[in-house]
């Protein structure tokens, strides 16, 4: 028995120091040895086959043992523990010199820039900002505005028809004959409607079957052609800057009567004449009129007791005048080389 004892201690000792090299490892040891079913219980069991005055000095024995190999195991314990925190130190180790990660912010859109900029305009005189549907039926799109039913305009050449009655809108004008008709009759309006519109048209450098509008409607009483020159006038310095002129040329738009081209003085070269503006000095960039009676009658306005003027400019066009660009296509493309410029 006492011999036996000693084996066990041999054992135990070299399996803690030279096989249990992970903290599991060594479990299975403490298991093997001091479990309930365990080598060292094993030979307490045995020991009722002693004789009484073998019993104590075995039983010291065993004892000693038992605390023996608890210390062994208790030791490695705590070295294996510094060992796999070592490990885990140095695998979780971090290089803070590395270069940080950079973060990309998005931005809005060159045409989203221009049109903010128009709408801040319009807002800061007074106008609501008014949206309707991109899909519009023949009575909004044309009947409202005075668009007579053999008018050129409504050509399937021209316009995306859906069905015969509705159609991609041509203009946001429909928004405003919603709006005058949503409003009491002859009720002052002051109101802008951005949006986008579609005509059959070649895709080039300068046309787009679909592209960007802001038009504009003014109603009250008293309200003058003086009026429609003064705000289109102001917006035109507001978004090209103070030097901006202004000329007026006489045009026709079946809504507006009498109806004018806006031309401002050239952005680039001030007026001398240069590539952008053709030699001439002046850049096309608005239509408008006076609202024609039959548009104001039609819904619901009288043109005796108040009128208006009305407006309208390609957002396309304005974009591509204040960032310089000469290809429209640019807009559209998507090419992020070319929108991190913005
Ligand atoms: C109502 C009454 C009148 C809207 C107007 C223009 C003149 C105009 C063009 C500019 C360049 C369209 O983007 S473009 O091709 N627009 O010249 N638009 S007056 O007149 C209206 C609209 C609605 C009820």
């Amino acid at each position: 028995m006492e011999q036996q004892i000693q084996e066990l201690r041999e054992r135990a000792n070299d399996a803690i120091k030279n096989s249990a090299s992970t903290l599991k490892e060594l479990d299975e040891v403490r298991v093997k040895f001091l479990g309930k079913k365990g080598e060292l219980t094993a030979l307490l069991r045995g020991m009722n086959q002693l004789t009484a005055d073998e019993r104590p000095k075995v039983g010291k024995l065993v004892n000693e043992a038992r605390a023996e190999i608890e210390q062994l195991i208790a030791e490695k314990n705590s070295e294996l523990k510094a060992k796999e925190l070592e490990t885990k130190l140095a695998s979780e180790k971090i290089d803070v010199t590395l270069p940080g990660r950079k973060v990309h912010a998005g931005h809005l859109h060159p045409l989203t820039l221009t049109l903010n900029r128009v709408k801040e305009i319009f807002i800061s005189m007074g106008y609501t900002v008014e949206e309707g549907p991109e899909v519009e039926t023949d009575y909004y799109n044309f009947e409202a505005l005075n668009l007579p039913k053999d008018h050129p305009a409504r050509d399937m050449q021209d316009s995306f028809y859906i069905t015969e009655d509705i159609l991609l809108r041509t203009q946001t004008s429909p928004v405003q004959a919603r709006t005058m008709q949503s409003h009491e009759p002859n009720t002052p309006i002051r109101m802008i409607a951005p949006g986008r519109v579609y005509r059959r048209d070649d895709y080039d450098a300068s046309h787009s079957p679909m592209f960007t509008q802001v038009e504009g409607l003014v109603i009250d009483k008293g309200i003058s052609f003086a009026d429609l020159k003064g705000t289109l006038e102001d917006f035109s310095k507001k978004i090209f800057g103070e030097k901006t002129k202004i000329r007026l040329r006489p045009s026709f738009f079946p809504f507006t009567e009498p109806s004018t081209e806006i031309d401002v003085s050239c952005v680039m070269c001030h007026g001398e004449g240069c590539k952008v503006c053709q030699g001439s000095g002046w850049l096309e960039i608005l239509g408008a009129g006076m609202v024609h009676p039959n548009v104001l009658k039609m819904s619901g306005y009288n043109p005796e007791e108040v009128s208006g003027f009305a407006f309208g400019m390609g957002i396309e066009r304005i974009a591509m005048l204040t960032y310089g660009l000469d290809d429209m296509r640019l807009l559209y493309d998507n090419d992020v080389r070319f929108l991190n410029q913005f």
